[in-house]
């Protein structure tokens, strides 16, 4: 019996051409054509400052990005010296990446002017991977006036490495199950993650291109690098790379805390301003998106003395009902009674994306519907305000009645 493997997906690498210099050409065409450098400090080229990037013109006579201007300035007086311009070009970028946005939602930003796309789903709206490539690229330069590079594969590294190949303005496509052979010729120096050290033992070993690395045992990897990296070189050399295109950063932690003006004895005022925390904690978590899987608790006593507790929990919570009781319960355990508080904090960590069931994050009973609830909440009060949806333990006794009046 063999076993399916899952449908290859389509992911792009898209990285635009000289990008802070084509803006400056876009925004004054008379620089088409000449060589254009942007610096730090141009200054009649005997600034101090390095080359943030230079036009393909420019880089004729050997100039890039991190030189320092003072060599540039020498391999080519007659290149037109610019000053950054970064809030243009952060402006340009949000067209950019509103632009990728159009043809899907899974879009893990690397920097200002690259980005990898996990356009899978949207080839039943767009066509197949290639030709969504092929639009985007198109879509780009209408919108904005510039030319982006595209690397087109069924995985990041294969998409990364493709699309610096034919710059600029270039499109290259590599078919699922070709990966191995495209890499092959290919210099070492392309495999993610090899930095100066792991070339030089690359290279001792042997190995100027990846072929000659996905041709070595893994095992001799393994023993260089160690299990993990060696694994790695191992897989990334045949083209085998299954990390997902990350949307939105990964969080470590999330967490709020107050430190109360005056140090508080009343057990229900900390509960409440507890409960509090945990409902900024859970409506922060569902707008990114996230659940956490540890539920941390800090408290300060008068005298500065601080107590930290946590506890993992079952399933990852995103909501006040998973949060609260956990956070509570740890209260319980960490206080001393009648020690006045100074201050109180809830963290969560430990996230994946709360977007994934099938971790069965979400099979506890009844989690489903206070989902459900906490994103109306969170619905009504990005209309209405804060103040507009209170839980009653929240609401201090005149705030009830007042209420009560009004309604
Ligand atoms: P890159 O994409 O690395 O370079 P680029 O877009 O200029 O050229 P390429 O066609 O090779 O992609 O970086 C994007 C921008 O980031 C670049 O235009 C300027 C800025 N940058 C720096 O300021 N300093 C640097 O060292 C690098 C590498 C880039
Ligand atoms: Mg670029």
């Amino acid at each position: 019996m063999t076993v399916p493997s899952p449908a290859p997906r389509s992911i792009l690498h898209v990285d635009m051409d000289a990008f802070f210099a084509a803006v400056e050409e876009r925004e004054n065409p008379a620089l088409r054509g000449k060589p254009v450098v942007i610096g730090s400090d141009p200054r009649d080229g005997e600034g101090r400052g390095v080359v943030s990037t230079a036009n393909y013109e420019a880089r004729k006579f050997g100039i890039h990005s991190a030189m320092p201007i003072s060599l540039a300035w020498r391999r080519c007086p007659d290149a037109v010296y610019l000053r950054p311009r970064i809030r243009l070009y952060a402006e340009v970028s949000r067209d950019v990446f509103e632009v990728f946005a159009r043809f899907t939602d899974a879009i893990e930003p690397l920097g200002i002017d690259e980005a990898f796309l996990d356009v899978t789903a949207s080839r039943r709206l767009f066509g197949p991977g290639p030709e969504i490539a092929r639009r985007l690229k198109e879509a780009v330069r209408d919108t904005t006036g510039l030319t982006a590079s595209v690397g087109c594969a069924a995985s990041k590294f294969v998409a990364k490495v493709a699309s610096d190949l034919e710059k600029p303005d270039g499109l290259v496509v590599v078919s699922a199950g070709s990966e191995a052979e495209f890499l092959a010729p290919l210099p070492v120096r392309r495999l993610w993650g090899a930095g100066p050290k792991a070339l030089a033992v690359l290279r001792g070993l042997g190995c100027l291109t990846i072929g000659d690395v996905a041709g070595l045992e893994p095992e001799v990897l393994r023993r260089r690098f160690g299990e993990a990296l060696g694994e790695r070189f191992a897989r990334l050399s045949r083209g085998e790379d299954t990390r997902p295109v990350h949307t939105g950063r990964q969080r470590k932690s999330l967490g709020k805390e107050v430190t109360f003006g005056h140090d508080v004895r009343d057990r229900a005022d900390v509960d409440r301003t507890l409960l509090g925390l945990c409902e900024g904690v859970a409506s922060a978590c569902r707008r990114k998106d996230i659940a956490g899987s540890t539920v941390a608790i800090k408290l300060r006593f008068r005298g500065f003395e601080t107590v930290t507790r946590q506890r993992a929990v079952a399933h990852p919570v995103c909501t006040v009902e998973g949060i609260w009781p956990v956070a509570r319960s740890l209260f319980r355990k960490a206080d001393r009674p009648g020690v006045p508080i100074r201050l109180i904090g809830v963290t969560l960590s430990g996230f994946g994306s709360a977007g994934e069931p099938q971790l069965g994050m979400f099979d506890e009973p009844g989690t489903r519907t206070d989902r459900r609830v906490a994103d109306a909440v969170d619905r009504l009060r990005e209309r209405f305000g804060r103040e507009s949806v209170q839980r009653a333990v929240l609401m201090d006794d005149g705030d009830r009645a007042s209420r009560r009046r009004r309604g």
